[in-house]
């Protein structure tokens, strides 16, 4: 635009401006006079070019608009300050990774390192082994499965629901014929849950079944063991009750998480519902020691009934 078409339409509105506006306010500020004082300027040619149009109304505006957006930006932090209150309530309930939060579309560093933390600790649990002074300490001996190595154990669970042709003797030779309870303890999926636990949850077991005047026969350690292997110890020694002891496999919460998996006269073919199980003992889960005490009670039970699982309710109800 040309400039002398500018400074003439300039000009105008400056005028029609100051005709609605008291004079004591001008509705212009110069762009050389202070905001709270403005001097009044010749509207020469070139002072016209250096004229900044900023009128009293549209400073009153922003002026509300601001004042608008502090006290919504008050209201706004004071929710989200409660919103957080609730979360971190949440937070407290459970052990699991609930909202915590992202940058961007990523998770944050912390819940990252985290996870890759509790992920190798989910690793080293089912690779690790029980150290042999617990297994000393439990006055417990070792038979094997048909799995060679912890690879085939991932990818064989069936080797791992039979016993090698040594163990069979061994157990065979080793253990009491036709107990009441036959306690059977393995690492299966966690062995960092055998080392947690086993020592606290078989001592009360031993003592609940004690109380209970339920007799317990030879307690051996099964390396790399599957829960349905019960059936195949059933048929060996005959117990009313098989008792497994055994490590779960490790979720991102806990590593350490050992279950009690329970049947009636298992034996080759009883199906998984006949089974039951007490899972999640661990110090974040069900206390070992409490645990333990709670399998006599349930032994118990079983025997009354003379079914476990779902024959069990049935015949319960
Ligand atoms: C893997 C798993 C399964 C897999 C098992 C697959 C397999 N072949 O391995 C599948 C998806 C089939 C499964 C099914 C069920 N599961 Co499940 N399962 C688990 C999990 C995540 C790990 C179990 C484990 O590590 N076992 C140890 C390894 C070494 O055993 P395994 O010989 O390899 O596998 C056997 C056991 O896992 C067993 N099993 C698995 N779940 C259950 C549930 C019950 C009630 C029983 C008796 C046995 C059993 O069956 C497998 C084959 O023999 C646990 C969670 C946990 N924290 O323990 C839940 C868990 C044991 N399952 C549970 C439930 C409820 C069930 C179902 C009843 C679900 C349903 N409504 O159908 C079914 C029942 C299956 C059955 N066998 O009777 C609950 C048991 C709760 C309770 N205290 O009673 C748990 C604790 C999960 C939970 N927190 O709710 N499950």
């Amino acid at each position: 635009m040309e400039k002398e078409l500018i400074a003439s339409i300039t000009k105008l509105v400056i005028e029609k401006l100051n005709q609605e506006q008291p004079p004591k306010e001008p509705e212009v500020a110069l762009w050389s006079a202070s905001p709270k004082n403005p001097a009044p300027v010749e509207a020469t040619e070139q002072n016209l070019e250096r004229i900044e149009l900023k009128p009293v109304r549209q400073e009153a505006i922003q002026r509300k608009e601001q004042k608008t957006h502090q006290s919504r930006t008050c209201s706004d932090s004071l929710k989200l300050e409660k919103k957080e209150q609730q979360l971190e309530e949440l937070r407290q309930k459970t052990p699991s990774r609930i909202a915590v939060g992202r940058a961007g579309s990523r998770p944050k560093t912390n819940t990252w390192l985290q996870f890759r933390y509790d992920h190798a600790a989910a690793v080293d649990a089912v690779y690790g082994e029980v150290s042999a002074d617990v297994l000393e300490n439990l006055g417990v001996f070792t038979v094997h499965t048909r799995v060679e190595d912890k690879e085939e154990y991932i990818r064989r669970p069936d080797r791992g629901r039979q016993l090698s042709d040594e163990s069979r003797k061994i157990i065979k030779d080793r253990c009491q014929n036709s107990p009441t309870v036959q306690v059977v303890i393995s690492n299966g999926l966690s062995a960092k849950a055998v080392e947690a636990n086993i020592e606290d949850v078989y001592l009360s077991l031993q003592q609940s079944l004690n109380n209970l005047k339920i007799d317990m026969g030879t307690t051996f350690y099964v390396d790399k063991g599957r829960v349905a292997l019960m059936d195949e110890i059933g048929e060996i020694l005959t117990p009313d009750v098989v008792i497994m002891l055994i490590g779960e496999r490790p979720g991102l919460v806990s590593a350490e998480s050992l279950s009690a998996y329970m049947c009636y006269k298992p034996r080759k073919g009883v199906i998984e519902a006949d089974r039951m199980v007490v899972s999640n003992i661990h110090k974040g889960g069900i206390p070992p020691v409490e645990a333990g005490a709670y399998l006599g009670t349930i032994v118990q039970k079983i025997l009354k009934y003379q079914a476990s699982g779902v024959s069990l309710v049935q015949k319960e109800s």
